[in-house]
Order: structure tokens, then sequence, then C-alpha cells
């Protein structure tokens, strides 16, 4: 898919007629977001209101990662989330995926920047800053005076990804880098981004972190910035093997007949107990998660994950 940088703005029903969103799907991808903000199907008017509506800027900043945040954003089963989520939020800026190159991508984060309207900006991957920021660069300039230059601009700051939340895998022992996430580095600048964890995070979260905050509602955060409303409950209150933990029956082996019965992965190396997320709940493209496909949880919207929750796999 070719993405037009600074599409002209018109009516969203009109936008996602041109780009074969039927109005069925779409209503249908709302009631998912809604039921992913813990809402009731009847609120899936509200979240279609609010992404078409009129259009915020949104800047999407690289920092350092490996891109499975974009990926989980734009491979998504349905053909036309990547359509949708682009075009509702008129994506002014992304690096993977815009068409602009050199110059014409530098101006297009400037006038997006510089815009009347302002703009969202967000951030996917930690930042480097040992030897002042000189391991991460993106158009001559460290990642980190990037960020230093654009996130206090922007009218709310997405961290999209666990990487950008805390530090990711960049901030694994030893972090030869110095690689932190957004709060920890730019708070002192009045920073104080909504962290959408997860490794990577599941696309509903950021898509209605993104409706609350055009509705203007008050989105509830946790003691590590991440809204209540995704990550308020454990991954192992949520759990469907849950209950053959409450029984003792813990599987033995990945590969035996008491894990594909369901029973519960905890003796395997499980991290659904520490861990804040809401997978089984919303699931990933509406098909899966981990646990259900028999792959215990490693801790991937926690800090320090790659740290603190190692061994990943017990047996
Ligand atoms: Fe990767 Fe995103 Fe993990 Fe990080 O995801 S899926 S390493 S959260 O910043 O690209
Ligand atoms: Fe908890 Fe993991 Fe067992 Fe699920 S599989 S009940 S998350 S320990
Ligand atoms: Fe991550 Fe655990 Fe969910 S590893 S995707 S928080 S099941």
């Amino acid at each position: 898919m070719r993405i037009a940088v600074g599409l002209g703005k018109n009516s969203g029903e009109e936008r996602l007629e041109k780009q074969g969103i039927t109005r069925r799907d779409f209503m249908k991808f709302c009631t998912a977001v809604a039921v992913t903000m813990g809402m009731g199907p009847a609120f899936a008017g509200n979240v279609a209101a609010a992404l078409t509506g009129r259009r915020p800027s949104v800047v999407y900043l690289h920092m350092a990662e490996c891109t499975g945040c974009s990926e989980a954003l734009l491979r998504t089963y349905k053909p036309f989330i990547d359509a949708l989520i682009l075009d509702t939020i008129s994506l002014d800026y992304h690096e993977t995926i815009m068409a602009a190159a050199g110059d014409a991508a530098e101006d297009a984060l400037n006038q997006a920047v510089d815009g009347p309207d302002g703009f969202i900006c967000v951030v996917e991957g930690a930042v480097p800053t040992a030897l002042n920021g000189k391991y991460g660069y993106v158009a001559g300039h460290t990642m980190f005076d990037i960020c230093k230059r654009i996130l206090p601009k922007a009218k709310a700051v997405v961290c999209m990804g666990t990487c950008a939340c805390f530090g990711g895998v960049q901030a694994a022992k030893p972090n030869p880098t110095a690689a932190k996430g957004i709060n920890d580095c730019f708070a002192d600048l009045g920073v104080k981004a909504i962290n959408i964890a997860g490794c990577p995070p599941n696309p509903l979260n950021l898509v209605g972190a993104l409706v609350a905050f055009l509705n203007g509602d008050k989105i509830e955060l946790d003691e590590l910035g991440r809204p209540t409303l995704f990550f308020g409950q454990s991954v192992h209150d949520l759990c469907e093997r849950r209950k053959f933990f409450e029984e003792g029956k813990l599987a033995p082996s990945f590969n035996s007949q008491e894990a594909r019965d369901g029973w519960c992965l905890y003796d395997l190396g499980c991290k659904g107990p520490q861990t804040y997320n809401n997978c089984p709940k919303v699931l990933f493209n509406e098909t899966n998660w981990p646990v259900r496909a028999g792959h215990p949880c490693i801790g991937c919207s926690e800090p320090d994950f790659w740290d603190s929750m190692t061994p990943f796999y017990q047996s």
C-alpha cells in the first residue's frame, strides 16, 4: 500500500469508502475497539465518531527497536485495518512506510510539528543516551535530540511498545547504549507519555487510547504510565487456563497431552501472574494469544522483562 503524506482532509465516511472499507466492516472494527476499552458494543458509535471526525495529525517516530510494533499495527488480519488506522489518524510522518524520503520526509515532519492544529506523537523504540546519544541517529540528528525537540510540542505523547515505555530489549543488561524509555528521559521537559506496553503491543490498545484522547476522556494511568483500561488486570487473572492453575493441574511439558488439553503453563515458565496486559481478552488479530497457543507469557508488557523475567522457559 502506498501511503500519501499530508492527504487532504475530507469527510470520514468518504475517506473510508475510497479505501474500500464498508460501513459494516468499519462498525465491526469500532465494536472491537469499544470492547477493548471495556465498553459495551453500544459504544461503537462513539468510537466511529472519534475516528471519522476531524483528523489529528500524527507523527510516528522510530527510535531503537525492531519495528515489531509497526508490524503489529500493519499486519493485522483484516485487510483494511492498516488503511483504516493510517487514514483515519492522518499519519503525516512514519519513517518505515511513508512514500517521501530525504528532504521531503524532513519537510513533512516539520510541517506536521509546526502545523496550527497541533499533533499527536507516537514513539516506538528506546532512546540511546550514552555518549551524548551518539548510538542512534536519524537524518543526522541523534534520537535523543529529535525527541527533545519534538515531544514537548505534542498535544499527547503515546509510547507504542515496551521499548519506548521502559527501554525494552535495548535496555537489557549490560545496556551499553544506556537506552531508556521516553518518560525516563524527558519527564523533566514536561513529557508525560501514555504507555501502551507490550513487545509488541496490541494495536487495539493504541487505537483505544487515541479514541479516548480524541473524545476528551480522562485516561487513568497506573504507576507505570499504562492506561488501567488495558493494563488494569494481570494476564493470570484473565487467563483461560486459570481454572487448571487453581486445581493444581500444571502441564508437565510443552509436548504433553495435558498442555494440549489446556492445563496451566506455570511450571513451564509462565509469567502471567506478574504481568499486566489484556491479551487474553482482546487477542491478537482477534484470533489468538500466546498462552492459548501453548506458549507461556514472558512478561512482555513489564519493565526490564528481558532481565527480570528470564529464563523465559522452564522444563
Ligand atoms: Fe520490537 Fe517495537 Fe518489541 Fe520494542 O516493539 S516488538 S523490540 S516493544 O519497540 O519494535
Ligand atoms: Fe496463569 Fe500462565 Fe497458568 Fe494462565 S498459563 S493460569 S497466566 S500461570
Ligand atoms: Fe506479552 Fe504475555 Fe501477552 S508475553 S503478549 S503480555 S501473554
